[in-house]
């Protein structure tokens, strides 16, 4: 095995952690000995211990001379828990492999300074692209002061998510709604605006996976919402925020989430998208015709040229059941 399969191993473990780990990021590590892996690891839920710490733990002994993968650059600071840097270099591991930098201005850099100071052998820069999507709400929290926001639209050929009374009920299968909770889990936060709160009393939880930890419900409204569950073993926190997209998408920043996966509504999401804030859409794509009279899946943009229409790049698309899934990232 070469550095980039071991690396994808780490990023695989690093998945793990994804929805779970807010506000830290979702980092993996395999530490490897003679090609043998003696230590994995991944950032637990709330975002520690972190990940070099617990496939350190594993390893014990057999650290000592070996190599050890991360999918992002060790930490140098004293937070919460002490810097991995040195938990690495006290272990007397002999290389160091990294796919990315932290741009957390605590670490920087400094982390992979600290194990060459010590006479590790470093090397970064292995699986960047991949590290840096799986990071990418870590990366824009810190870099940008706000999550990365996901948002999902469920709708019939036609970009319809609803007739014009009102039904929707459902224009997907129950396959494509299982596959939208496993996207609510990967996230920290689902979020909804207050007249999709109030039409549809949405759960905005993870249902049919066990126990998990439940993303944060994030209502947009500056009025008062319905009656929805306490928080809960099957129900996350609820956050009512208002203000201007920018101003709410920073004060969720601020209180730690990186990865937000909006749900609607229409309005919302023509809000969001004309700030320039959705980083990435899902789609759910059904095979019926609602027909113009049918509710449009996002509100008006206010565009007239088309060169100011938001674009997004096509990364994946799968059937699933009788519907289409497609995700699209913005350049
Ligand atoms: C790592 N491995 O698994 C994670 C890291 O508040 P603390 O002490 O937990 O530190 C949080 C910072 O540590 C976070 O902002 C990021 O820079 C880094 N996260 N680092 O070496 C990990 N989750
Ligand atoms: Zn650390």
């Amino acid at each position: 095995m070469n550095d980039a399969q071991h690396m994808d191993h780490a990023l695989g473990l690093a998945r793990r952690g994804l929805g779970n780990v807010w506000p830290n990021p979702a980092v993996g590590c395999v530490i490897v000995q003679d090609g043998r892996i003696v230590g994995r690891g991944w950032t637990q839920p709330g975002g520690r211990p972190h990940a070099e710490v617990r496939a350190l733990a594993q390893a014990g002994d057999a650290a000592r001379g070996a190599t050890a993968y991360v999918t992002l650059e060790p930490c140098s600071h004293f937070g919460k828990t002490p810097p991995c840097a040195n938990a690495l270099i006290a272990a007397g591991v002999a290389r160091v492999v990294s796919a990315m930098t932290d741009p957390d201005p605590r670490v920087s850099g400094r982390g992979h300074a600290m194990l060459r100071e010590a006479g590790i052998e470093v090397t970064t820069g292995v699986r960047e692209a991949q590290a840096r999507a799986m990071q990418q709400g870590f990366l824009t929290r810190v870099m940008q002061g706000r999550p990365m926001l996901t948002l999902k639209l469920a709708t019939s050929f036609d970009g319809r998510i609803a007739t014009a009374n009102g039904e929707s009920q459902w224009i997907t299968g129950p396959a494509a709604r299982r596959h939208v909770h496993a996207l609510r889990m990967i996230h920290d936060a689902v979020m909804v605006g207050g007249g999709t709160a109030r039409a549809d009393r949405p759960g905005l939880n993870v249902r049919g996976f066990g126990s998990v930890r439940q993303p944060v419900r994030v209502v947009v409204s500056s009025d008062v919402l319905p009656d929805l569950p306490p928080e809960g073993a099957d129900h996350g926190p609820l956050w009512q925020v208002g203000g201007d997209p920018d101003a709410l998408m920073t004060e969720l920043g601020s209180r730690g989430l990186t990865r937000v996966f909006c749900e609607g509504g229409g309005v919302l999401a023509a809000s969001l998208l004309r700030a320039g804030l959705v980083d990435q859409l899902v789609g759910y794509t059904a095979g019926v015709v609602l027909g113009g009279d049918g509710r449009p899946a996002t509100g008006e943009l206010g565009l007239t040229r088309l060169a100011d229409a938001p674009r997004f790049r096509l990364v994946e698309t799968r059937r699933i059941g009788p519907d289409l899934f497609h995700r699209w990232l913005r350049d």
